[in-house]
């Protein structure tokens, strides 16, 4: 039966962006701009045989032009357990755990996506999904959440009933495809016509806007999606020129010659007009600032330790530039600083295990599996990674990060809230709470550098199978 998640996901992820082009067309102006920076980047590097190495995935132009990610925002156990039996059915599982409160704002998060590098490789759409912490919700304001969200049902009937013929049978037929993605569609699709009154909406956003944002309508819009660039810094710029409304500055780490983890631009979230209920059934007119376009660029995972060198730094900057009141420039020019400390080689990432790698057999490796060369005296086991590398039969790549930053999150979410300040966000003193988000989702959220080292151990595997060794 013609059951391919990963073609299903390329499909829902396709409809998923025409949808949104027409929705809010400065996007797709956006996704132009990338599609020009990436050429421009392109056609430098080969003219100035530069020594940049771009990753040949990047530049295809079949597979650039595909979305990395989109983001959603949910307000209830139901919805985020129903949501990740949606994604399940395209091949996307959570993976990660964010806490936001970290950024202050009251929710929690993880990201669905494919967690596997086959199925990362045909199609690597996720969607970063959030959802509203109820418990951190002031009373009067939890209580009118619940009521408006217990109203709404975000989910077709169609597309709850193919959710249980997928679990049952374990596919959908094409047909079913077909109605799945035009089903799905509609969990995503902006309403303009509210389901709280304007009084209620006010209240909700005097709380925090993005409460407004999950609880005021019948769908969770998607309120970005997000192209892959290789040269972000590029991006901006073009925004700019073009006189897109651009974010101050780009979110993560600065700009490197090894780029690691990810970064992240947008441009601002459109002010759209919303009709609210009034108490008489007639509707007023209002506006609402929720929907916006974003560019990321990928660069290396780190390891845990890695990440914890990521972290102390930027936590560093962070409280140095809050000090000073560094914004914008002044903030970019004290994290280039600081992030000098953080090594910038591959070699360096990979010695000090700051980064995880695919390993691969060089020609010479191959060489010698293909004409079965016994190993000389001083190659013979035990052999270490070391000694394979050092004598060439090994090579390494970086494997590319595939998740997210609750920082950079925070500040995406940040340039999209209509312009609140800082001071008027909610001050949270919240812990994490994994354990209260996957009982909500129903499931447990897979460790991301779990994945990634289990990726680095199959390729080490192969290697080591191929060269008939008792262990590397
Ligand atoms: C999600 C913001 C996080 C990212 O790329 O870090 C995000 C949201 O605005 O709902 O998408
Ligand atoms: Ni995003």
């Amino acid at each position: 039966m013609a059951y391919d998640q990963n073609t299903l996901r390329s499909r829902f992820c396709h409809a998923l962006s025409e949808m949104y082009k027409s929705e809010v067309p400065l996007y797709g102006d956006l996704v132009d701009v990338v599609w020009k920076a990436d050429a421009r980047t392109v056609q430098n590097s080969q003219d100035i045989e530069s020594d940049r190495v771009i990753d040949p995935d990047d530049i295809l132009p079949a597979r650039h032009r595909v979305e990395r990610h989109g983001a959603i925002r949910l307000g209830t156990a139901h919805e985020l357990a129903t949501i990740r039996r949606m994604f399940a059915v395209m091949g996307m599982h959570p993976v990660g755990y964010y806490d936001l409160s970290l950024a202050g704002f009251p929710m929690h998060a993880t990201a669905f996506r494919p967690n596997t590098k086959d199925a990362l490789d045909k199609n690597p759409f996720r969607v970063f999904t959030t959802v509203l912490r109820m418990e951190l919700l002031t009373e009067k304001t939890r209580k009118l959440a619940q009521k408006a969200l217990e109203q709404r049902n975000i989910f077709t009937p169609r597309l709850l009933a193919l959710l249980d013929i997928a679990e049952s049978q374990g596919f959908l037929t094409p047909d079913q495809c077909t109605e799945f993605i035009s089903s799905g569609l509609e969990t995503f699709r902006w309403h303009s016509k509210a389901t709280v009154t304007l009084e209620e909406y006010e209240q909700l956003k005097a709380e925090h806007p993005l409460i407004a944002d999950v609880v005021s309508f019948p769908s969770s819009h998607i309120n970005h999606l997000t192209p892959r660039t290789i040269d972000i810094d590029l991006v901006q710029q073009l925004m700019l020129y073009h006189g897109m409304p651009v974010k101050d500055r780009i979110e993560g780490p600065p700009k490197r010659s090894c780029s690691i983890l990810l970064r992240q631009t947008s441009f601002k979230a459109l002010e759209e007009t919303v009709y609210f209920r009034d108490p008489s059934g007639c509707y007023v007119k209002g506006s609402h600032t929720a929907r916006f376009g974003e560019v990321e660029q990928r660069g290396y995972a780190l390891t845990r330790e890695g990440r914890q060198l990521y972290d102390r730094i930027l936590n560093r900057v962070n409280a140095g530039a809050a000090k000073n009141d560094l914004k914008g420039k002044a903030y970019d020019t004290l994290l280039e600083e600081r992030f000098k400390e953080f090594p910038d080689s591959l070699p360096e990432l990979h010695n000090l295990r700051l980064g995880y790698f695919i390993y691969r057999l060089t020609p010479l490796g191959d060489q010698l599996v293909n004409e079965s060369v016994v190993l000389s005296e001083e190659q013979l086991p035990p052999v270490s990674l070391q000694d394979l590398l050092n004598k060439h039969i090994l090579s390494y790549e970086a494997i590319t990060y595939e998740d997210f930053l609750p920082l950079s999150a925070g500040g995406i979410f940040n340039s999209n809230l209509g312009g609140i300040s800082q001071s008027k966000q909610l001050i949270m003193s919240a812990d994490p709470d994994l354990d209260g988000f996957q009982r909500l989702l129903g499931a447990c959220v897979a460790d991301e550098f779990h994945l990634y080292a289990e990726m680095q151990q199959k390729s080490l595997e192969i290697c080591r199978q191929k060269l008939q060794l008792k262990e590397i």
